[in-house]
C-alpha cells in the first residue's frame, strides 16, 4: 500500500509508523489524517503485530500540530467535520489491542501532542516539546487534547497549559508524568525498540486484555473497573499463552508465547 505522506514499516512483529512532512514538520493535514486511518487498518489487520511505534520524520518534530495552512481555509463545519475525522482517527489508534509507544524526536504540538496522548505511553528526546498552543491561534485543541490531557497529568496542569498555549521540554514533560522516558536524540529510537522487543516477547492474549482493562476502567468507577480485570484475567487463563507461561515458570525455562486467540 502506498503512502506519500508517512512511511509504514514492520519488522519482527513490531510495527513503525512514521510522519513524513518534515518541510512542514509533520504537520497533520486531511492526506496525513486519511492515510494515518489506513495504515492503523493494516496493522489491526496483521495479526503478527504486537508493538506500533509512532514517530516524525527529521530531527526537529513528531508532528508540530494540524497544518495551519489548511486549517485556515475552512469554514466552521469543515472544522468540525475535520475534528471529528481526527477524533475516529485517534481513537482507533487508542484501541488498537497492541502496545503502542511514541517516540517523539521533537515538536509535538496540538494535534501532534493528541496523537502522543492517544498512545499507550511516550518516550521522548531531550529536544522533545510539547504544547497545546491551539489558543494562540484563537482556537482550542480540536484532536482530544481537553479530554485526554487532564486525564492523563491532572485537570489543573492540563489547564495551565491549554490556557497558557506554553510549550514545555521533555524534562517537564517526564516530571508531570506526560512522558515515561526521556534520552538523547540519537538514543531514542533505539531505546524505543529495545522495549518494543520486550513487549512483543510478552503473549499477545494477556497484552490485549491488560490493555483492555486498564482503558476501559479508567472510563468507570473502581469496582466495575475490577469487575472488568476478572473478567479479562478469566480470558487469559483459558489461553494457551497462560499454560506456556505458568508451565515454563514452574520447569524453570523461558516461555515461547504463540499468541493463539482461539485453541
Ligand atoms: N502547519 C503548517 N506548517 C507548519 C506547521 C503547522 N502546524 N508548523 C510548522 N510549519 C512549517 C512552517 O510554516 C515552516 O514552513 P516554511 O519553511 O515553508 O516557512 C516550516 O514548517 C518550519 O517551521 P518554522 O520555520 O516555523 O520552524 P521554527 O523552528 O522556527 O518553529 C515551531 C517551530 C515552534 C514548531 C513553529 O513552526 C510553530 O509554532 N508551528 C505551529 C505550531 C502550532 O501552532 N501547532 C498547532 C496547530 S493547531 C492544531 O494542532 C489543532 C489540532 C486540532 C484540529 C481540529 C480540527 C479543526
Amino acid at each position: 500500500m502506498a503512502y506519500d505522506n508517512l512511511l509504514f514499516q514492520v519488522d519482527q512483529g513490531i510495527a513503525t509508523i512514521t510522519f513524513n512532512r518534515p518541510k512542514a514538520l509533520n504537520a497533520l493535514n486531511q492526506a496525513l489524517l486519511g492515510e494515518l486511518s489506513r495504515a492503523l487498518d493494516a496493522v489491526a489487520a496483521d495479526e503478527d503485530i504486537r508493538v506500533l511505534i509512532l514517530t516524525g520524520a527529521g530531527e526537529k518534530a513528531f508532528v508540530a500540530g494540524a497544518d495551519i495552512t489548511e486549517l485556515a481555509t475552512f469554514t466552521a463545519l469543515q472544522a468540525k467535520v475535520f475534528s471529528r475525522a481526527g477524533h475516529a482517527v485517534i481513537a482507533k489508534l487508542q484501541e488498537l489491542p497492541i502496545a503502542v509507544i511514541a517516540a517523539v524526536n521533537g515538536f509535538a504540538l496540538g494535534g501532534g501532542s493528541e496523537i502522543a496522548l492517544a498512545c499507550d505511553f511516550i518516550y521522548a528526546a531531550e529536544n522533545a516539546k510539547f504544547g497545546l498552543p491551539e489558543i494562540t491561534l484563537g482556537l482550542i485543541p480540536g484532536f482530544g487534547g481537553t479530554q485526554r490531557l487532564p486525564r492523563l497529568i491532572g485537570a489543573n496542569r492540563a489547564k495551565e497549559l491549554i490556557f497558557t498555549g506554553k510549550m514545555i521540554g521533555a524534562a517537564e514533560a517526564a516530571l508531570i508524568g506526560l512522558v515515561n522516558k526521556v534520552f538523547a536524540p540519537a538514543a531514542l529510537m533505539e531505546e524505543v525498540l529495545k522495549t518494543a522487543r520486550d513487549i512483543a516477547a510478552k503473549g499477545r492474549v494477556s497484552l490485549r486484555a491488560a490493555k483492555q482493562a486498564v482503558n476501559q476502567g479508567l472510563n468507570t468507577d473502581l469496582a466495575t473497573g475490577c469487575s472488568i480485570e476478572a473478567d479479562a484475567f478469566a480470558l487469559t487463563m483459558a489461553s494457551a499463552d497462560a499454560k506456556e507461561g505458568t508451565a515454563a515458570f514452574l520447569e524453570k525455562r523461558k516461555a515461547v508465547f504463540t499468541g493463539k486467540l482461539l485453541e
